[in-house]
């Protein structure tokens, strides 16, 4: 454990996508009535005798949402001929790390939408059919859109059934007002938004201004969202970089946490209603840790130099209580699991050639690897003797290589993520 102990140093999120599934789905029928359940096997003999982890056969068996197809995501890296695309298309950057992208990504997910999805790399090569930013989406008659907000205003005209989230124009002046609060003359880089100027940091007393009028902003419509009881599009265009402030500021200055009740109560009050939103706190949003760590990345923010203030990059953990929202998430999705634990270990069953592959890269041991992630899958899953698994050094290393190397969103949502890293934290103690 010593090993991995010392590997968990700040790392970049690298490009392989854990997460990534590149599979088509038909939706058809009730989904509520398709949703294939859990079963509650009893504990596998072989795990009880302490001699092996189930088999993935068995797990596939004991998690049945894994082998329920997923919408269709296209990794445009990992598969760079054109495909052909039918329907709503979404082209996002493939690392999740473009707060544009999360605007309309949010927007979609709170619509309700079916959609498809192509992961774009805005670092590296991309193929010639992929041109201009992220985010874009391509409407089912092949027109292709560009502009976060114009899409999120475009997706209420083109679905005018779905919830509507530029309902009045007293919306735009609440999505305008992101450009006046949010600090002038600061990089607009997506792994550190909005925190440096383009000659290093800004004051303490910019940020304060910005978190006082955004508090400020939310009193006007009554709260908790912007624009009052329901999330609109100004929630959708503000929450990227609110949520990335909240992890990355108490990394630059001492004690300066955006959701403090004592100081933006209204910030709190719509950090707390935001997490009630099914999509985002379960699949959209990203995490503390992983905002950290980009911030931490060499080129960008402070030029990677991070402030001598920065936290240990623990997670506070935010699963407590979110039963019914996990509930409200996986209801109209069959091919999420039925709890968030569950999802963690249904992800790496889907993944795990993938991630043998790269853990094995990153120093796991052949040996270990393939029954540190069942083993893994199992603990997530409960289905098996927790005593033995967890005694597996294979199994802590196969859990403390996971909390290392995941990137919240782009491999799985906030709450699975969550579990993955309470697990592994238990392991390593
Ligand atoms: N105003 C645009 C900004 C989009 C944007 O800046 N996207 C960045 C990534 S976060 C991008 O695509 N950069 C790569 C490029 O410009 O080629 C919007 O709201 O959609």
């Amino acid at each position: 454990m010593a090993l991995w102990r010392a590997r968990r140093k700040l790392l970049a999120c690298a490009a392989v996508v854990l997460g990534s599934s590149v599979r088509s789905v038909t939706f058809c029928g009730d989904p509520a009535r398709r949703r294939p359940q859990l079963r509650r096997a009893p504990c596998l003999q072989a795990a009880e005798k302490g001699e092996d982890p189930p088999s993935w056969e068995e797990l596939e068996a004991l998690l049945p949402s894994s082998a329920v197809e997923e919408p269709l995501v296209i990794d445009s890296v990992l598969q760079p001929e054109k495909p052909q695309l039918e329907g709503l298309t979404f082209f996002r950057e493939r690392n999740g790390w473009c707060p544009y992208s999360e605007r309309v990504w949010l927007a979609l997910e709170a619509k309700g939408l079916k959609y498809q999805t192509v992961l774009v790399d805005n670092y590296g090569s991309r193929p010639s059919w992929i041109s201009g930013q992220t985010p874009q989406v391509r409407w089912a008659d092949g027109r292709m859109q560009g502009e976060s907000l114009d899409i999120i205003r475009a997706l209420d005209s083109q679905f005018p059934g779905s919830p509507q989230l530029w309902p009045d124009e007293e919306v735009t002046k609440l999505v305008d007002a992101f450009k006046t609060i949010f600090p002038k003359q600061t990089r607009p880089s997506s792994r550190a938004a909005y925190l440096y100027s383009w000659n290093g940091p800004i004051f303490r007393s910019q940020f304060e201004e910005t978190l006082s009028s955004t508090d400020e902003l939310l009193g006007r419509h009554g709260g908790p969202f912007f624009f009052g009881p329901q999330i609109s599009a100004a929630d959708c265009a503000w929450a990227p970089f609110l949520e990335r402030y909240a992890a990355q500021l108490p990394c630059l200055q001492t004690d300066l946490r955006p959701y403090d009740v004592n100081r933006w109560p209204r910030l709190a009050a719509w950090c707390d209603a935001m997490q009630q939103v099914p999509s985002y706190s379960c699949r959209v949003r990203g995490d503390e840790v992983s905002w950290r760590k980009v911030l931490a990345q060499a080129g960008y923010g402070n030029d990677g130099v991070v402030s001598s203030t920065v936290e240990d990059g623990s997670s506070k953990g935010s699963e407590a209580g979110m039963e019914s929202v996990w509930a409200a998430y996986a209801r109209d999705r069959p091919y999420v699991a039925v709890t968030p634990q569950v999802e963690a270990a249904a992800r790496l069953l889907r993944n795990r050639a993938a991630l043998s592959k790269d853990a094995v890269k990153r120093g796991v041991s052949e040996a270990e690897v393939d029954h540190g992630l069942r083993g893994v899958a199992a603990l997530l899953a409960g289905l098996c003797n927790s005593a033995v698994l967890e005694g597996s050094p294979a199994v802590a290393a196969v859990a403390a290589y996971l909390d290392d190397r995941m990137c919240v969103p782009r491999d799985m949502g906030l709450l699975p993520s969550e579990a993955i890293r309470s697990l592994a934290r238990r392991l390593s103690t």
